[in-house]
C-alpha cells in the first residue's frame, strides 16, 4: 500500500509507504541497522553509484527504513517525495546549502524559529548570500522586497513565537508571478499535514522539524523536507550527502512512523485543549494579550480558518505586569514542564527571549516581534482541567 490517496488521511499515516508482505508480515517495518549495502558485482555496485540502477548504496544517502517514513510525509503533505534528515536544522541547512549559491538572494519572514534566524544570518551571510527580512503579513513589503536575484522566499505559519498566520496561497502566487523560478519554502512544524498541506496551496518545499508533533513524544530530534522529486534528489545528494551529512538514524525513522500513526488524533487533542487554555488565557486579569489563531479576536483568526484544518497546539501571551511576573508565574507551575521543544504529549512552557529566540540581540528582538514579557506554551495531552488547574493556579498567585 504504497500510495492510495482515496483513503482518508489518518488511514494513510498508519499505512502508507509499508507492505507488510514484503517483510515477513511484519506488522511494525523492520529497522535496517546497517551502515552499508553488499553488492552482487562490482558492476551492480557501480550502477547504484551512478544512479542507473535502483538500491541502497550507503546510509548517508538512503536506508529502507528511512524509505518508509520518506514515502509516508510524502504522502500526507500530497508532495512527490520527501528526504528524512537527523534534525529540523538539518532539514532546512540541507535545503538551502542545495539551492543557493554566493550572490543570490533570500526573502524571509521578519520572525522565525531561533536557530533559523541564526542559519540565515550566521550562516548564509557569511557565504555571500544575501537576507532580508520583511513583515509577509504585509504583501506591499514582499513586493518591494523581491529581487532580480531572489532565490528562496521562506516563512513558518504560524510563526514561531508570535502566532502570525501568513497567507501561503498569496504569498506563494505573488512570488510565482514574479518569477516561477524563485522557491517558496515552508516550515511547517506547527501544523504538520494533519492542519496545512502548503504543497497544495503553491509552495513548492515544506520543511519540518519532525522533532516536535510528527514524532510527538519529546524522545527524538529529526527532520524532513518535502516537494517536487527532482528536487528532493538533489537535496539528497547534495544538501545532505554532502554538505550537511545530517543523516536520521533508522531507530529514529522507526519512533517517527509510530508516532505518525496517531498523528491526526493527536493534533485532534492538541487543538481542543489548546482552545480551552487560550480562552481561560485571553480572560484572565492579568494577561495583556493572548495569541491563538482559534480566538476570534486574533486577527489571523479568519485566515487560519481558511488554510489550517484546526488552530494547533501552540499559545503565545503576554502578562501585564511584564517579564517580572512571568518568570514568577513560570516558576509556579507544578505540572506543565519548564521546557522549549513542542508537540509533546507533555504541556512545555517557555520564555523565548531568553530560550528559543536567544540566537536574536535584543535589538534585533525588539524589532522582530520578539518581546521580553513573552511566554509561549506548547499544550500536551493531558486531561485539559489539570493544565487549566496549574495555569489558573500559578497566574491567580
Ligand atoms: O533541529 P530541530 O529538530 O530542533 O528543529 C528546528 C526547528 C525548525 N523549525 C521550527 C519551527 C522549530 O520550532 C524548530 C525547533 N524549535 C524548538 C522550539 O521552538 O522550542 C527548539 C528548541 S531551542
Amino acid at each position: 500500500m504504497t500510495k492510495n490517496n482515496k483513503l482518508a488521511f489518518s488511514t494513510r499515516a498508519v499505512h502508507s509507504g509499508y507492505d507488510s508482505s514484503s517483510s515477513h508480515g511484519s506488522l511494525n517495518p523492520p529497522i535496517y541497522m546497517t551502515s552499508t549495502f553488499c553488492f552482487d558485482t562490482v558492476e551492480q555496485g557501480a550502477a547504484r553509484f551512478s544512479g542507473e540502477a535502483p538500491g541502497h548504496f550507503y546510509s548517508r544517502v538512503s536506508n529502507p527504513t528511512q524509505a518508509i517514513l520518506e514515502a509516508r510525509l510524502a504522502d500526507l503533505e500530497e508532495g512527490e517525495a520527501a528526504l528524512a534528515t537527523a534534525s529540523g536544522m538539518g532539514a532546512i541547512s540541507a535545503t538551502f546549502w542545495t539551492i543557493v549559491s554566493p550572490g543570490d538572494h533570500v526573502l524571509v519572514d521578519k520572525t522565525v524559529y531561533g536557530c533559523t534566524f541564526s542559519f540565515m544570518e550566521h550562516g548564509l551571510k557569511k557565504f555571500g548570500i544575501q537576507v532580508t527580512y520583511v513583515d509577509f503579513t504585509n504583501i506591499d513589503e514582499i513586493k518591494g522586497a523581491l529581487q532580480s536575484n531572489t532565490r528562496v522566499v521562506y516563512f513558518e505559519s504560524p510563526v514561531n513565537p508570535s502566532m502570525r498566520i501568513l497567507d501561503i496561497e498569496q504569498i506563494s502566487s505573488l512570488v510565482k508571478d514574479y518569477c516561477a523560478d524563485i522557491h517558496v519554502v515552508i516550515d511547517n512544524t506547527y501544523c504538520t499535514p494533519a492542519l496545512q498541506r502548503p504543497l497544495t496551496m503553491g509552495a513548492d518545499i515544506v520543511v519540518h522539524s519532525a522533532t516536535k508533533y510528527l514524532g510527538g513524544h519529546g524522545d527524538l530530534i529529526a527532520g524532513a523536507v518535502v516537494g517536487q522529486a527532482e528536487m528532493m534528489e538533489k537535496i539528497r545528494l547534495y544538501g545532505l550527502k554532502d554538505m550537511t551529512g545530517a543523516v536520521i538514524s533508522p531507530i529514529n525513522v522507526f519512533l517517527i512512523l509510530r508516532g505518525v500513526k496517531t498523528l491526526q488524533l493527536r493534533m485532534e487533542r492538541h487543538c481542543q485543549n489548546a482552545q480551552v487554555i487560550a480562552e481561560m488565557l485571553e480572560a484572565h486579569p492579568a494577561v495583556e494579550s493572548t495569541y491563538y489563531p482559534g480566538l476570534s479576536s486574533d486577527p489571523g483568526h479568519q485566515l487560519a480558518k481558511r488554510q489550517m484544518d484546526g488552530f494547533g497546539g501552540m499559545i503565545a501571551f503576554e502578562l501585564k505586569a511584564g517579564f517580572g511576573a512571568a518568570s514568577k508565574m513560570l516558576n509556579r507551575l507544578n505540572l506543565i514542564k519548564r521546557a522549549v521543544s513542542l508537540g509533546d504529549t507533555e504541556t512545555l512552557i517557555q520564555h523565548p527571549a531568553s530560550m528559543t529566540h536567544s540566537t536574536y540581540t535584543p535589538e534585533e528582538q525588539a524589532k522582530h516581534g520578539i518581546t521580553q514579557g513573552l511566554v509561549r506554551i506548547s499544550v500536551g495531552l493531558e486531561c485539559v482541567n489539570d493544565i487549566l488547574a496549574d495555569l489558573k493556579q500559578a497566574l491567580d498567585a
